[in-house]
């Protein structure tokens, strides 16, 4: 069993009742009886993503995992099509939702389909900043800084996330 953050994004359709939807579908991956953490609701301007994409709304989970890292891959795949996941979408293109694994406890993997930790979790504020919400003093493996102080040494190259106001 391992701890497991999962960042969730979506910038097209109904973006909250999405996110509560996958998280919904996420929490019925999580061990029963282990504490599902959730972090707040940010609304962030869209990154290396084709002019005039709408805001995404980003959120951050942590469930407990009985599995490895590429079983845990191909639930979250699943779950990303379930609720209407366009497999063949142009990269970075507005998408209903995107779930993307962080971390699994310390696992290392660098395979095809999945690198883990995420390899751009240090660059992205609209991870970095949900994930502070519930894991403010996690380092992640191959990071010498915690998640807080990753976010502080971000330069300030965009607008700053949005609460939302809203309970997932
Ligand atoms: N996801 C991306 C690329 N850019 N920008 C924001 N603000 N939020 C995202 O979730 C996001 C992005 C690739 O998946
Ligand atoms: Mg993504
Ligand atoms: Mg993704």
């Amino acid at each position: 069993m391992a701890r497991a953050g999962i960042a969730l994004g979506s910038n097209l359709g109904d973006r909250l009742a999405q996110l509560r939807a996958a998280v919904t579908g996420l929490s019925g991956l999580s061990t029963p009886g282990q504490p599902i953490l959730t972090a707040q609701i940010y609304r962030t301007e869209p990154r290396d993503c084709p002019p005039g994409s709408p805001d995404f709304f980003n959120t951050v989970i942590e469930i407990e995992f009985r599995g490895n890292a590429h079983e845990l891959l191909e639930k979250t795949r699943a779950l990303e099509l379930q609720f209407g996941r366009c497999k063949d979408a142009a990269r970075h293109a507005p998408r209903l939702i995107d779930i993307d694994l962080l971390y699994l406890g310390n696992a290392c993997c660098n395979t095809e389909s999945l690198i883990l930790p995420h390899p751009r979790i240090a660059e992205r504020r609209f991870v970095l900043q949900p994930l502070a919400d519930i894991r403010p003093d996690l380092i992640l493996p191959g990071q010498s800084l915690t998640v807080t102080r990753l976010l502080e040494t971000l330069h300030l190259d965009e607008r700053l996330p949005a609460l939302v106001s809203a309970e997932l």
